[in-house]
């Protein structure tokens, strides 16, 4: 079972998309997701200039092993680049291993730990009255969970509220700069989950992501703030670059703190996982090393009974949703999975088994991913360079993302 090749595919049907296609002796071919969003071309010049060249003739089989000699062979370790690169390769060879075994994926993990996963949506609005409309809609079409964000007034745009599309993309054109107040933000936020518990009662999970901008000591107070509204989780409240300032926010509250996105690897996570200082790590497939990586990271985290949250936002394709969704099934301390569907331009190029009904989600039972990609769909769509948009502070720092 000899790997004799791959392509890179990069396209763009709506947004950026990197996928790594890996193909093999017998004509079997497995695809891993490789997006980074806004810096797309670095992994695909990653995985073609120097990944695929030493891949050609091994053992497809051997997914562990070449994990280890993608990362420990690099000299140069971790890092969200070669991380990507190195999950595109191990999530391809998932892929392949289950269409030659005949298998969807998470009968390879150990089996399905639950019937289906559950996932939460993305409601938002430009004022807490738009929002907890919003959020209402998604309970009206199933929804169990909902992550809920609002506009601030007097601060033109803010990070998760959209201007009439389902969500803020990376944006074409010249990088936008937004102005933030940290001040304005939190003025908004405990109204706007009081007015959402009033109204829709405690049924539903709440979720909310402060996206890294608040200081540790204006985290730990939203915190306490928010404890009366039980929120499911409060994401990324301060950058977790320093995790010692997890302690502080810890000390003041009991809202339970979900983390990890931006992490590539078990190291960024063990000491929050270790301390108990976060309640759900929420590192992906296709950022942290791939499926074997993700494992290891969720191994670690049951010994401290924290559960995974992966991140989910449409910048991640269809073919990490679809590996995330054969982990989420299969291990033990799973919590919840973000989901925000994609366009319908981005699922004819990636055609998929996975399926949404009543709020939770079930990867199918197609040997593999269960995920396609069709070349010919995806050149129509040809790469366009996009960037998340970057926040200063109202006197002009720059501020955290
Ligand atoms: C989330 C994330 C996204 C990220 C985006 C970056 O919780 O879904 O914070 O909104 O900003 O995926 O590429
Ligand atoms: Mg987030």
């Amino acid at each position: 079972m000899k790997i004799t090749g791959g392509k890179v595919i990069v396209c763009s049907p709506g947004r950026n998309f990197v996928t790594l296609k890996l193909e093999t002796a017998d004509g079997v071919y497995g695809l891993g997701d490789a997006t980074l969003n806004g810096r797309e071309m670095a992994v695909a010049s990653y995985l073609r200039d120097h990944l695929l060249p030493l891949l050609e003739g091994r053992d497809a089989r051997r997914i562990e092993d070449i994990w280890q000699f993608l990362y420990k062979g690099a000299y140069w370790r971790r890092g969200p680049v070669t991380m990507a690169a190195i999950a595109a390769v191990d999530t391809a060879l998932w892929d392949i291993k289950g269409k030659l075994l005949n298998t969807p994926v998470y009968q390879l993990l150990g089996g399905a730990s639950r019937e289906a996963v559950l996932v939460y949506g993305h409601a938002n609005g430009e004022t807490i009255d738009n929002a907890v409309e919003a959020a209402g809609g998604f309970l009206a079409v199933g929804y169990r969970a909902v992550r809920v964000q609002c506009g601030v007034p007097g601060m033109e745009k803010v990070y998760g509220v959209s201007s009439g599309m389902a969500y803020e993309p990376a944006l074409r054109g010249p990088i936008s700069e937004t102005a933030w107040s940290s001040e304005g933000y939190l003025s908004c936020v405990t109204p706007l989950f009081e007015r959402l518990r009033r109204e829709l009662g405690f049924d539903v999970h709440l979720l909310h992501d402060v996206h890294h901008r608040l200081r540790p000591i204006e985290a730990a107070r939203l915190g306490h703030d928010l404890e009366p509204h039980r929120l499911f989780w409060l994401e990324d409240p301060t950058v977790a670059d320093n995790p010692e300032s997890f302690r502080l926010i810890r000390q003041h509250t009991t809202t339970p703190l979900a983390v990890g996105e931006v992490f590539n690897s078990i190291h960024d996570c063990r000491q929050l996982i270790q301390e108990q200082l976060i309640d759900y790590v929420r590192t992906t497939v296709v950022h942290a090393g791939g499926i074997s990586h993700l494992r290891k990271i969720a191994s670690l985290a049951e010994l401290y009974q924290v559960r995974t949250g992966s991140h989910g936002a449409t910048d991640l394709s269809p073919v990490c949703m679809a590996a995330a969704l054969h982990f989420d099934l299969s291990v033990h301390n799973f919590g919840i999975q973000e989901y925000m569907p994609h366009t319908s331009e981005t699922d004819r190029v990636f055609p998929h088994a996975y399926r949404f009904a009543d709020g939770v989600m079930h990867p199918g039972d197609k040997p593999g991913l269960g995920v396609d990609i069709d070349e010919a769909v995806a050149a129509t769509f040809p790469y366009r360079p996009a960037y998340l948009p970057v926040a200063r502070l109202l006197d002009g720092t720059m501020h955290d993302w």
